[in-house]
């Protein structure tokens, strides 16, 4: 006889990528865990009304609305899970827990610190009357990167040195792709440095339990004029040479930095959607006095572990296989070595939502942890305006320089 379950309803603002992707976890978090409670995908709301309709039906969700004010106002719906462009982050969470509702808010958390400040607040008080909020770092949630957090725990690097973060991508290479709202400012917030370069802020102060507390930073915008978006409109518009209607990114291309974080270690990040070449490629290198620890994301199932406390004829970096059952998550899955994929640790996040809802914890990252990446980001995008620590390199004489 199955255990009696509480029901969790949900209600999720958004039906794009990210939509598509936290649909397929509350779809599977039931079937995978035994949780205090079972999620209900109760109510989807997106802007068009037949593709909503459309994601309802595909995504498998109960009903669908095209006003996100009738999922924050629902007296059926326990949870809103915000998975909107930017621009829209604050003004649901914030609905939302003033309606008493739990929050998942997608990553990252908003497009400024004056919002991010007002739904960490908002939160906050919220938290008092037993609402519990989240930000969707998801990767915190991959396997393998919280057992890198448990190896830092548990002293087995040391004292960290170095902190080497890099995410890549390269989907906007070509001059031709469209103006969408990632590269638009007033939409997204930022371009690569808070869409991606949030996920390795996040993930570096995860795994090392330490925060930046500066940066000295360069961003870069490469393509500064795009083709409109078919049927776009209320976008600044001038013609190309072929006489199409274009408008400028405002948002940058690549955001590339040093830091220092509270425990003393030294930390370089980049964040490109201009790596050409490389689709989703997410790599983490943290060197300790003891040892070293890898995470790459196309290899999401592995970790490379270097012990330096090993006898020097052993010493070399390991390949650890993270898929036994004592590994974080993995007990709910398949035997060893049967891996799991990057929508695994949307499950894995909406487990941990829902049990810490359930259980009445404040799950994490919150919104408070999420305000303090959104403080990083702001420090960067200052820093590569004020371009304050910059010196310039003294150009050698021409006839030496040729
Ligand atoms: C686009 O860069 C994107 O979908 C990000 O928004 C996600 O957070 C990342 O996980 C994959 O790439």
């Amino acid at each position: 006889m199955s255990t009696q379950h509480s029901e969790l309803r949900v209600g999720m603002v958004g039906y794009a990528f990210m939509g598509a992707a936290h649909s397929q976890a509350w779809r599977t978090v039931n079937r995978v865990y035994d949780l205090p409670a079972r999620a209900r995908m109760a109510l989807i709301c997106g802007r068009d009304a037949g593709k909503v309709a459309d994601a309802a039906d595909r995504l498998g969700w109960d009903a669908y609305t095209t006003d996100w004010r009738d999922v924050v106002t629902s007296d059926q719906i326990d949870v809103v899970d915000v998975c909107t462009p930017g621009d829209s982050h604050a003004e649901i969470a914030l609905a939302a827990l003033a309606a008493g509702k739990h929050v998942l808010c997608e990553k990252p958390l908003a497009n400024t610190v004056d919002e991010a400040r007002a739904m960490a607040a908002a939160a906050a008080t919220a938290q008092a009357a037993g609402v519990r909020s989240m930000c969707g770092f998801n990767y915190r949630r991959v396997p393998a990167v919280t057992m890198m957090r448990q190896l830092i725990a548990d002293g087995r690097l040391g004292v960290i040195r170095h902190v080497r973060a890099a995410y890549l991508q390269d989907w906007i290479v070509d001059p031709q792709f469209p103006l969408v709202w990632r590269l638009q400012k007033d939409r997204a917030g930022s371009g690569a440095l808070g869409d991606i370069g949030a996920h390795i802020i996040d993930l570096t102060q995860y795994v090392t339990g330490q925060r930046i507390t500066g940066v000295s930073a360069v961003t870069e915008t490469f393509v500064k004029e795009r083709p409109l978006p078919a049927g776009s409109s209320g976008l600044a518009a001038q013609a190309d040479g072929n006489g199409r209607a274009t408008g400028p990114v405002t948002v940058d291309d690549a955001a590339v930095f040093v830091a220092r974080l509270d425990g003393g270690s030294l930390a370089t990040y980049e964040a490109s959607r201009f790596a050409t070449g490389r689709k989703n490629a997410l790599r983490v290198e943290i060197n300790g006095s003891l040892g070293s620890v890898v995470f790459d994301l196309e290899r999401l199932n592995e970790l490379e572990f270097y012990d330096a406390t090993r006898p020097t004829a052993e010493q070399g970096f390991t390949r650890i296989l993270v898929t036994e059952g004592e590994h974080p998550y993995m007990s709910a899955w398949w035997p060893p070595g049967h891996i799991i994929g990057y929508e695994h640790s949307f499950t894995h996040q909406m487990r941990d939502f829902v049990e810490a809802v359930a259980t009445g914890v404040d799950p994490a990252p919150s919104f408070a942890d999420a305000l303090q990446v959104q403080l990083v980001l702001d420090a960067v995008t200052r820093s590569a305006e004020l371009g304050s620590s910059w010196t310039e390199v003294e150009p050698a004489l021409a006839e030496v320089a040729a």
